[in-house]
C-alpha cells in the first residue's frame, strides 16, 4: 500500500452521521481525506442488502476521488465488493485467515498491546490502528484511553511500520499524534458531528501540515 494514504483516514457508518451519510462522505472526500473505512456499527446500523447497497454507493464515491475504500470487520462484504482492503480488530477474523485472501490489498489491524502489535507485523498487516489515544464516544466497547505513550513505544520498536492513531482525534490534537510517531490519524466524530465538515477536514490537514 501507499503509506501516505494513511495520513487522513476517515471512518464512518450511518449511525455516526447527523446528516445524509453519503453527503458526509462526499464532503470529507472533497476536502481531502486520503482513505476511507466503512464501519457500519451500533444502533440502527444497516445490514444485509441495504448495507451492501450503501457500501457500493460509498465505494463508487471513493473511486471517483481516487481514495481507497476499506471495509471494517465484514470480510465477506469486502470480498464481494472487491474493496481495496479490510480492517479487523482482535475479536474479528484472524489475520492469518485473511492475509492470503487479500493478497495485494490493504489489511489493517487494531492493536492495544505489544504482543498484538508484534503479531500484526509478523502476520503481514499493512498497517495497525493504535488507540483509543483519547476519550471516544464512537466505540461502545472502547478500552481506556492510552494517551500517546503506547504509540511512541510502538514507533520506537518498529521504526518503519505504518501506524495510525485513533480515538478522540480532533483538529487540536491531531498533530501531536504525528509527533508521537503516527503516520496518520483516523477520525470519526470530529468530521461526522461537525457543522462544517469540509472546513473541519481542511483545518485538521493544515494543523498536520498536510
Ligand atoms: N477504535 C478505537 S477508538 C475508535 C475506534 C473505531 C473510535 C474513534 O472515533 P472518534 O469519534 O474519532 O473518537
Ligand atoms: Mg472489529
Amino acid at each position: 500500500m501507499n503509506r501516505n494514504d494513511l495520513a487522513f483516514y476517515f471512518i464512518m457508518g450511518t449511525p455516526n452521521c447527523i446528516e445524509e451519510p453519503l453527503h458526509v462522505l462526499e464532503d470529507a472526500l472533497k476536502a481531502g481525506i486520503t482513505i476511507f473505512q466503512l464501519r457500519e456499527k451500533g444502533e440502527g446500523a444497516l445490514t444485509g442488502k441495504t448495507l451492501e447497497q450503501f457500501a457500493r454507493q460509498c465505494q463508487v464515491l471513493c473511486k471517483s476521488y481516487n481514495v481507497p475504500f476499506i471495509v471494517n470487520d465484514d470480510v465477506e462484504l469486502a470480498l464481494k465488493l472487491h474493496a481495496d482492503g479490510v480492517h479487523v480488530g482482535q475479536e474479528d477474523v484472524s489475520l492469518t485467515e485473511i492475509r492470503e485472501t487479500f493478497k495485494g490489498r490493504i489489511v489493517g489491524v487494531s492493536v492495544h498491546t505489544f504482543e498484538e502489535l508484534d503479531q500484526a507485523v509478523r502476520g503481514g498487516a499493512d498497517y495497525v490502528g493504535i488507540g483509543p489515544i483519547y476519550e471516544t464516544q464512537s466505540k461502545s466497547d472502547a478500552k481506556a484511553p492510552a494517551g500517546l505513550t503506547f504509540l511512541q513505544e510502538a514507533r520506537n520498536l518498529y521504526r518503519d511500520f505504518p501506524l495510525v492513531a485513533i480515538g478522540g482525534i480532533t483538529t487540536k490534537n491531531a498533530y501531536e499524534t504525528l509527533l508521537a510517531g503516527a503516520d496518520g490519524v483516523a477520525v470519526i466524530s470530529e468530521i461526522c458531528q461537525s457543522q462544517d465538515r469540509q472546513e473541519t477536514v481542511r483545518a485538521c490537514k493544515i494543523q498536520m501540515c498536510l
